[in-house]
């Protein structure tokens, strides 16, 4: 890998109605903390305040002008957006800057740092072919630095594979790391299935929340946690310390960050299927961060995207030692670093774990007449509705008689205060009063 340490860099994010200047300036932060994980350095940052976005140049004439001068001045050869550039955009920008300066993205970047941190062979197929699909529409014409992979941010991972840059080949690449991708799940799957009598908890949450801080403290483990974005990539495992969680595990997970690759979340399908897998998701915020209501943000839609009930969902509130303000009424607040409310956490995780009854909606096709029977055996059944090609059922029963029926757990419609019955103050069962 090319020494990249202290490669200089511009920031250019844009402002309007959507997000004001704050905000703006909020996201080049972040942005720039990746910059600097990615071992570059920010020497300086623009915020243009544009209604939409100039087709041709992102930012438009003037201020393509004013930044190519500075970046010539400077000595900088990248400048990187907070937003996705079109191929298009990135390929005018790269030639009006006359190929003295490589243009890249936060997608690119994320990418990037991705595959820097990528360690098992799971990672790095998975960010690999995250890097490819990101390349290959990017390959018209001459995208500057794309011809220089291999060297520089925005050049790691796929770059170092030396694979040319020929769409065939690519294309070729693609279909391979699909396979392995493939294999790499089902081998994902069967370990998992060996864990199935265990009360699985994944770790979730924003980069930097603190979800490696926490992981060891709820095991025996000593897993990276550094202050670093996407220190974690890789999910790993690890039973419960506590004897009063018996038959507990839990899973660290890859941190999320706003404006997370389609890519990347579609390669690591893999890995995020521990969260989507897992009996309870513990949501972790930084408390400590300026942006919290963001972030919480953020991860709820990844969460949402990834297709996690949200009832399963506890949300922690985590660098209460930092923080100034009250953790607010629906999270639990703890501080995985001094462990501070780590005992109250414990418990709600008991209560979750303990077989409870309550009302659950499957909804199961005409075509698995053995899992319609099974169902109406194992649980007393509330109401069917028949939905053409299938039953919709509203059952009452245990959450362990649940587990078999996983594949057909139906997400209620979101019902008026059903964040509340994830409080850990009410006792009210949190699949109860779904109906
Ligand atoms: N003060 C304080 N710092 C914390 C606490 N929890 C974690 N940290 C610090 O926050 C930083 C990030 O912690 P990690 O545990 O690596 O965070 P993570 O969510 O695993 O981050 P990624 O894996 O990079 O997504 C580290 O420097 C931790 O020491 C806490 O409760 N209080
Ligand atoms: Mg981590």
């Amino acid at each position: 890998m090319a020494d990249t340490r202290g490669e200089k860099v511009l920031l250019v994010g844009v402002s309007n109605r959507a997000t004001p200047r704050v905000l703006a300036e909020e996201h080049l932060d972040e942005l720039e903390r990746l910059v600097e994980t990615a071992g570059g350095r920010t020497v300086g940052r623009y915020v243009k305040e544009r209604a939409s976005p100039d087709p041709a140049t992102y930012v438009g004439k003037g201020a393509v002008e004013e930044i190519g001068e500075d970046a010539r001045n400077g000595g900088v050869a990248l400048v990187i957006f907070d937003d996705e550039l079109t191929p298009a955009q990135a390929r005018n920008l790269e030639e009006r800057w006359g190929g003295e300066v490589r243009v890249l993205d936060r997608p690119g970047l994320i990418l990037d740092v991705f595959a820097s941190h990528a360690r098992t062979k799971e990672a790095r197929t998975q960010v690999e072919l995250a890097q490819l699909q990101y390349l290959l529409p990017r390959l018209a014409g001459q995208y500057r630095h794309l011809s220089r992979l291999g060297g520089g941010i925005g050049g790691r991972g796929a770059g170092e594979q030396k694979l040319e840059l020929d769409r065939r080949k690519i294309r070729n690449r693609i279909a391979r790391l699909r396979k392995d991708l493939a294999e790499i799940d089902t081998a994902r799957t069967v370990r998992r299935r060996g864990r199935r009598d265990q009360f699985q908890v994944a770790i979730a949450g924003y980069t930097n929340a603190g979800k490696s801080t926490l992981f060891n403290r709820l095991t025996r483990e000593d897993a990276f946690a550094a202050d670093r974005l996407f220190a974690t990539l890789d999910p790993r495992v690890a039973r419960a310390r506590s004897g009063k969680l018996s038959d507990t595990v839990f899973i660290d997970t890859v941190g999320f960050v706003r404006k997370l690759p389609t890519s990347l979340v579609a390669s690591f399908r893999s890995t995020l299927s521990e969260i989507r897998e897992a009996d309870l998701v513990l949501h972790v915020l930084d408390a400590s961060s300026p942006r919290v209501e963001e972030e919480r943000r953020v991860a709820v839609e990844v969460l949402e995207e990834l297709g996690v009930d949200p009832a399963k969902i506890v949300t922690v509130s985590n660098k209460r030692d930092l923080a100034a303000g009250p953790a607010g009424p629906f999270a639990i607040p703890i501080s995985a670093k001094t462990g501070a409310g780590i005992d109250a956490l414990e418990a709600e995780i008991r209560r979750r774990a303990r077989p409870e009854a309550g009302v659950f909606l499957l909804r199961i096709p005409y075509t698995r007449g053995a899992a319609i029977a099974s169902a109406r055996a194992r649980f007393r059944v509330l109401e069917e509705k028949d939905e053409g090609n299938g039953l919709l059922l509203s059952v009452a029963g245990d959450r362990q008689s649940l587990r078999s029926f996983a594949e057909y757990a139906a997400r209620a419609a979101p019902v008026r205060g059903a964040r509340r019955k994830t409080s850990p103050r009410t006792r009210t069962e949190s699949l109860s009063g779904r109906r």
